[in-house]
């Protein structure tokens, strides 16, 4: 029975699933590790606000555990040793550099973490892949850790996370399967997914927990993803179509999703997806489809990144062309920069590259979201546009708040569906605004006929 597990990565996906796994095993000793010491400090901060992860549930959770039975640390060499079970949860970001540029997942960090555990391991192990990874990196890892000097064993598990963020507590207390990818045609293989199984056993159903091969497994974290974002860039694409007819998209998802077949869910049509994930595994799986010569394969995904591409751009040229073609030096407020509700994360958000857009086109942004730091903004922003804080601070203004935002503004522009957005009165933001007021709501939260009713110029999605 395992008592001793180590997670190497203390992120979105490293922190809560160790809270909560440890919250789960009061019998396991559950230790978390990263390099970045702010990281870890952020994690052991007194002041739960202060947690590097913002989670619904997530603060609880660690009051509970913190320095019972889940603890963070720097000390990646004595956690790993110390740990019958490993989990290796860092980051594996799309390739900036060299072959597969672009596309290919940077292995760089799990590379190091193989060797690394290779190098400090004494005793035997079990070493579980929770980052998503391209189809046969377990080998990889396998054949690192066969050099390990120590005459240890080690057996290789595949555990992919499905957690979406803003939901990661729900979605790890309830999930709708576990998936388990192992050597599970020998006697140790057996037994390590039967270890690892034990220890979701503790909260989740038996019948959830699906077993199979390790590349199964690896391969099924690439298609849930890919499939996700398909069906938004499907409903994107027909939100196009909506707007050049008398359609309304939302009907139509509605209408759709009745189709058991089809489903209800996540038929949201947006301003575009974003986040850590979507467009990094897609291209991720285009590489790999390349890679075996499927090129037809490969076109057929990639179009996936492509629609998405094409939404949020198509969303910001609408903001220009309804605004008489010009909105240098007007007054935009942005509201919403993180990828989705509920949520600090801003990476790959669609924001950020409506906020390019518009700042090419000489557009003044006033920025707010009630979750992303400034500092974040500034970075994202610095990143996207090339320029300096000096020259950003020149045509972007970041408030912490959004009550004096909308005075003198000749547009709102919806990026980020947060419920207080749906709650302010607009009765009294238009009137601070300069007329015609017009709002893009990238998100559809609003009620359009209310909101024109108002007088505002509504423009939604697929409308
Ligand atoms: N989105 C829409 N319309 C929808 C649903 C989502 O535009 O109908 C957008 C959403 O706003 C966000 C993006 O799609 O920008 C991704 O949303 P979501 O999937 O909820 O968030 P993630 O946290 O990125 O989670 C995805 C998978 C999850 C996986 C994770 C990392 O849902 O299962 O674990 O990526 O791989």
């Amino acid at each position: 029975m395992i008592k001793s597990i180590c997670c190497i990565g203390a992120g979105y996906v490293g922190g809560p699933t160790m809270a909560v796994i440890a919250l789960k095993n009061p019998h396991i000793k559950v230790t978390v590790v990263d390099v970045n010491q702010d990281r870890i400090n952020a994690w052991n901060a007194q002041d739960l606000d202060l947690l590097p992860v913002y989670e619904p549930g997530l603060a609880e959770i660690v009051a509970k555990t913190r320095n019972v039975n889940l603890f963070f640390s720097t000390n990646v060499d004595e956690a790993i040793d110390q740990s019958q079970m490993i989990f290796i949860s860092v980051n594996t970001p799309t390739k900036t550099y060299g072959i597969g540029k672009g596309m290919a997942a940077d292995l760089k960090y799990i590379e190091l973490c193989a060797r690394q555990i290779a190098r400090v391991s004494t005793t035997d192990k079990i070493v579980v892949e929770k980052s998503t990874l391209p189809v046969r990196t377990a080998s990889t890892i396998k054949s690192i850790l066969k050099q390990s000097q120590n005459n240890v064993k080690f057996e290789i598990l595949s555990n992919p996370e499905f957690l979406a963020e803003g939901t990661a507590i729900s979605d790890l207390l309830n999930p709708d399967r576990v998936l388990i990818g192992g050597d599970y045609h020998t006697l140790e293989g057996k037994n390590a997914i039967n270890q690892l199984s034990q220890i979701y056993q503790n909260w989740v159903n038996k019948d959830k927990i699906i077993t199979t091969n390790i590349w199964s497994s690896e391969l099924s974290k690439l298609t849930a993803n890919a499939f996700l974002a398909q069906r938004i860039s499907s409903i994107n694409a027909m939100s196009a179509i909506c707007e050049a007819t008398e359609a309304d998209i939302d009907e139509v998802a509605f209408a759709i999703g009745k189709d058991t077949r089809i489903g209800e869910k996540f038929l949201k049509a947006s301003v575009g997806f974003g986040g850590s994930c979507f467009q990094k595994d897609i291209l991720n799986l285009v590489y790999i489809a390349k890679s075996f010569g499927l090129n037809e394969v490969a076109d057929y995904w990639e179009q996936v990144i492509l629609m998405n591409n094409y939404q949020k751009k198509r969303f910001a040229q609408k903001v220009v062309q309804k605004m008489f073609n010009t909105v240098s030096g007007k007054k935009i407020v942005m509201l919403g920069w993180s990828f989705k509700k509920d949520t600090n994360d801003s990476r790959e958000s669609a924001a950020i590259d409506v906020a390019n857009y518009l700042i090419e086109e000489q557009a003044e942004l006033h920025i707010y979201d009630p979750k992303v730091t400034k500092q974040q903004i500034l970075t994202d922003l610095e990143r996207i546009t090339g320029d300096d804080l000096k020259q950003l601070q020149e045509k972007v203004h970041i408030y912490n708040s959004s009550e004096t935002i909308f005075r003198n503004a000749h547009a709102i522009v919806i990026l980020t569906e947060w419920d207080e957005f749906k709650t302010y009165s607009y009765t009294d933001i238009k009137n601070q605004m300069l007329e015609p007021a017009f709002i893009f709501d990238g998100r559809n939260v609003l009620n359009p006929t209310q909101i024109q009713q108002i007088g505002f110029q509504y423009y939604g999605i697929g409308k």
